[in-house]
Parts: C-alpha cells; sequence; structure tokens
C-alpha cells in the first residue's frame, strides 16, 4: 500500500437501550465521521465519548461501521450562514419555525405535518422526508428513517469558523451546522427542521439553501425526549438519487487552505 497518502474513513456510529435499533431498542445516541486515517482513532474516542454519559440514558448496544471512502468522490461545501433567533416561549418558537419554512416554499399544512411529526418522533435515529407541498412522506425507511452520514468539517475549517463565530462554541451547532449544510446542498432540497431528542437541548433550527441556518432558541420545553428532523423536498426529484446524496456522497464543510 502507498503509506503517502492518507486513507480517508467514514465512521459511523449508533447507540440503543434494549437491544439493537431493529430489535426495538431506544435510540440512545448517533454520529457521523469523514476524518483521514491517522485522526480514526481519535475520532472513535470522540464517537464513544458521544455517546457514553448521554442524557437520553446508558446504551446497551453500539454499532460502529469504518469504512473506506475514494477520494475521488469527496465534495467540499462551505458552511451555511448562521444566524440566531431568541424566542420567549416554545410556542413562539414553533410559530417562527412554522414562518420560516413556508418562506422556503413548504405549505402551511405540509409545515405543520412536519412540526407534529416531530412533536411525537420517540426513537427514529434518522430524519423523515417528507413532500414541501402536501407534507406526504416520502422514504420508506419506516422507523429507521434517513440517517445523513459520510460528512464532517474539513480540517481546520471549524476552527477558522469558529474565530468567525466565537459564541458559538457547542459541539452541537459544530455537528448540526456541518449536518444542515450536505441536507441544504442535496438536490430538491427546500427546507429542514430539527430540534434535538435529547432532553436537556431546546435550541433547534429551520436551515434552507437561501435562509441560511436559523437558530431558534426554544423549539420544546427541557425534559422532553421528543425530537428528531424533518427534510422537507420538492416531490419531483429522483428519490434515490436524493438520497443517494445525503447517504453515500462524502461531504467536508468548510474551505479550501
Ligand atoms: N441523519 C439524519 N437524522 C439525524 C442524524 C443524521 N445524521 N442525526 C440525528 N438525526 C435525527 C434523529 O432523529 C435524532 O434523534 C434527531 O435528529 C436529533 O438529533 O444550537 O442535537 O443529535 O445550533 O439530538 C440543534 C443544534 C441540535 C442547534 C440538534 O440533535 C444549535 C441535535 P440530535
Ligand atoms: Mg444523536
Ligand atoms: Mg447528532
Ligand atoms: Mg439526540
Amino acid at each position: 500500500a502507498n503509506t503517502n497518502t492518507p486513507t480517508l474513513y467514514s465512521i459511523r456510529m449508533r447507540a440503543a437501550q434494549g437491544g439493537p435499533h431493529e430489535q426495538g431498542g431506544k435510540h440512545i445516541s448517533g454520529g457521523e465521521r469523514l476524518v483521514q486515517s491517522p485522526d480514526v482513532n481519535q475520532a472513535v474516542l470522540e464517537l464513544m465519548d458521544k455517546a457514553s454519559n448521554h442524557s437520553r440514558g446508558p446504551f446497551d448496544f453500539l454499532n460502529l461501521i469504518v469504512e473506506e471512502i475514494p477520494w475521488e468522490e469527496l465534495k467540499l461545501l462551505p458552511p451555511l450562514p448562521v444566524q440566531t433567533e431568541q424566542v420567549a416561549s416554545v410556542e413562539a418558537g414553533r410559530d417562527l419555525a412554522l414562518t420560516l419554512v413556508g418562506k422556503c416554499g413548504v405549505s402551511p399544512a405540509a409545515g405543520k405535518l412536519g412540526l407534529q411529526l416531530i412533536q411525537s418522533m420517540g426513537h427514529v435515529r434518522g430524519a423523515v422526508v417528507l413532500d414541501a407541498h402536501t407534507g406526504e412522506r416520502l422514504d420508506d425507511r419506516g422507523e429507521r428513517g434517513v440517517r445523513v452520514s459520510r460528512l464532517d468539517w474539513r480540517p481546520g475549517s471549524y476552527e477558522r469558523w469558529l474565530d468567525q463565530h466565537p459564541g458559538l462554541t457547542n459541539p452541537r451547532t459544530k455537528e448540526a451546522l456541518a449536518l444542515a449544510t450536505k441536507v441544504s446542498a442535496a438536490p430538491g432540497a427546500v427546507a429542514e427542521l430539527c430540534w434535538s431528542d435529547d432532553p436537556d437541548y431546546v435550541t433547534g433550527y429551520v436551515a434552507a439553501p437561501h435562509l441560511g441556518y436559523c437558530r431558534i432558541t426554544r423549539l420544546k420545553s427541557p425534559g422532553e425526549e421528543h425530537g428528531g428532523r424533518v427534510f422537507f423536498i420538492h416531490r419531483s426529484v429522483d428519490l434515490d438519487t436524493y438520497l443517494t446524496f445525503l447517504e453515500q456522497t462524502p461531504v467536508w464543510i468548510g474551505w479550501e487552505d
């Protein structure tokens, strides 16, 4: 093997309680990284750390997959611009979320369905894909949802981004901004709505190609374990192309040196 060129690896982690997800276990934590060979050990440790002492509880099942990715497939995307909207209540936050997805082209009916879905999501470890016009669910992933993977910040780029956004040091923002940037770049993307399923984190966001990444400080009450992600898309887009981009295409977030 050529030892001069580092290998690119995708790393995926998912942890559950009560057995594996596919046997009905409760989703505890998931994570995905895309790093060069010298950084794999560190990334695996960080994923183990993420799943351990989790606010959703301990896991009794953890699955870790490490696989080589051809460099030729790698794409580089700059992160979406970020803004933060302070809201006084969950109701105000969800109203704002509806308004924002509406501005991006999601119908009022579809927007409401998206909100209701996330409110009732408890153990889906991925996202639900909805028709931005009708609100009909378009993916066939059932309880599993669609898991966006093969993404990470390009080495050095997150540090550069943090210099420009000194207040936003939370690793959740780091992860969610990377994910939202990839989701917004997918063919047919209209808007994404997200808040965490972790009971201790109430800030969520709406993201879209023209809107950028709009953080909303309250989208649920503390202690709430319902949370998730909805991807609104144009019905006309080919679903296989869309899902292949989210699940398979390797993406680094950031900039060339
Ligand atoms: N692909 C698809 N869906 C995912 C993925 C993924 N890679 N990761 C998480 N989800 C879904 C899944 O249903 C989770 O249960 C749900 O989203 C919430 O994931 O301050 O922490 O990791 O800038 O708990 C927003 C950050 C944080 C706002 C959201 O979500 C900010 C968060 P969590
Ligand atoms: Mg998680
Ligand atoms: Mg996450
Ligand atoms: Mg979570």
